[in-house]
């Protein structure tokens, strides 16, 4: 028989983080668990896409420093309107990997100012527990392990990382290939409904796979939705892929 998982209401309930809180509601009111990742590479595209995909995600996963013609007032200001708009959440993908003091350095200055808009970023936890400490004012999601071929993210090594992850306040969940405890939101990369690798290390599984075996939260999407003709149209089948599997694997 199989395990069955906790609802989003549920975790609800228990979540302490003023981010977690907020991405269940929203994932509760929209009916959605999708992330849209935006890897494209001009303010144009990224509001283009923004604009089109709003409605149907959560939240909006930005790699920032691959945006060529970046603008604080060009890119993030109109950037934040989309999002307060079509109500999502802004999670900035920058895999921070220094010690604390870098981090900080990262997260707060240089032309991105990650700080300022990100609601919640990603970090690598290499650096141990106090290298998180900086991210007070957003919600950290913890890399415990990652999708792609021949990851250094052994089994060892994710013990250890949730063993940080779980104890640090400003972490509220981690990016895995693998279930987690419960008391982390569990984001999922690495989906896609048509294909199973891109030729470069990414490895594909379907939300019917994350949801079902991993009891992830939320399915982060990237070239299935941004590289689609209908790029409006492919988060919208995403979304309803995701909301299914989520709804089905709630069930015994
Ligand atoms: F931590 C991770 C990971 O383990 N795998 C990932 O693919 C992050 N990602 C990100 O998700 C990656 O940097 C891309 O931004 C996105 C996946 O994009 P895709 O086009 O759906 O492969």
């Amino acid at each position: 028989e199989e395990k069955t998982r906790s609802s989003y209401e549920q975790k609800l309930k228990t979540a302490q983080h003023s981010v977690s809180k907020k991405l269940l509601e929203t994932a509760i009111n929209k009916q959605s668990n999708l992330i849209a990742s935006a890897d494209v590479t001009t303010t144009n595209e990224l509001l283009e896409f923004a604009e089109k995909v709003g409605p149907h995600i959560i939240a909006l996963k930005t790699h920032i420093d691959i945006i060529s013609d970046f603008d604080y007032k060009k890119t993030i200001t109109p950037l934040k309107e989309l999002a307060a708009k079509h109500q999502f959440l802004l999670m900035e993908d920058r895999k921070f990997a220094d010690i604390g003091n870098t981090q900080e350095l990262q997260f707060t200055s240089g032309v991105f100012k990650i700080t300022d808009w990100a609601d919640f970023v990603t970090s690598q936890v290499i650096g141990g527990f106090e290298s998180l400490d900086c991210f007070k004012n957003v919600g950290v999601v913890a890399i415990i392990g990652m999708s792609s071929k021949g990851t250094l993210t052994t089994n060892s090594y994710r013990e250890e990382a949730l063993k940080i992850s779980l104890s640090h306040p400003n972490v509220i969940g981690g990016v895995s290939q693998n279930e987690i405890p419960e008391d982390l939101l569990l984001f999922t990369p690495g989906v896609n409904l048509a294909d199973s690798g891109d030729g470069k290390g990414q490895q594909y599984n379907t939300p019917e796979h994350v949801f079902k075996n991993l009891h992830s939260d939320f399915i982060i999407v990237g070239r299935g939705i941004y590289k689609s003709e209908n790029p409006e149209q492919a988060a919208v089948t995403y979304k309803n892929e995701g909301w299914k599997a989520y709804v089905n694997s709630l069930k015994k």
